[in-house]
């Protein structure tokens, strides 16, 4: 794990299950500097995948898209897909770089495969 130290600033920060504040307090009693060291969390940058309409590619198979690369529900394939053909652009979902890579990519294999024009981008969100 990579810690880092952080200036002590009093009662602030996030707490443990048990209330308690997270993370001990590091005296240094050459320096006269309290600080505490916590686990360096990072978040990670989302993209949203976005389906593009298109006049060829049949409705169903961008249901059975939806349902098989994004995990929707019959109903909320159905809703997504008519979202995108009548705006134009909808959202699949928001994952992490990787996630969103591969998901752009199966998308757009599978679509190639079976002759379809359909698009499938990701963008930073
Ligand atoms: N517009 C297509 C049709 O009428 C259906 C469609 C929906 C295509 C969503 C692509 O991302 C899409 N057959």
């Amino acid at each position: 794990m990579v810690t880092q130290p952080v200036p002590f600033v009093g009662k602030a920060g996030p707490k443990d299950d048990d209330g308690s504040r997270k993370g001990g307090d590091d005296a240094n009693f050459e320096t006269g500097t309290v600080t505490k060291t916590r686990p360096k969390t990072k978040r990670p940058n989302l993209y949203r995948v976005l389906l593009l309409n298109d006049d060829y590619t049949p409705m169903e198979f961008v249901v059975l898209v939806l349902q098989d690369v994004f995990n929707k529900s019959r109903e909320d394939a159905m809703r997504i897909m008519l979202h995108v053909h009548q705006k134009g652009v909808g959202e699949c979902g928001v994952y992490p770089y990787e996630v969103a890579e591969t998901k752009v990519t199966r998308v757009m294999d599978t679509a190639r495969k079976n002759q379809h024009p359909l698009q499938c981008v990701m963008e930073k969100q």
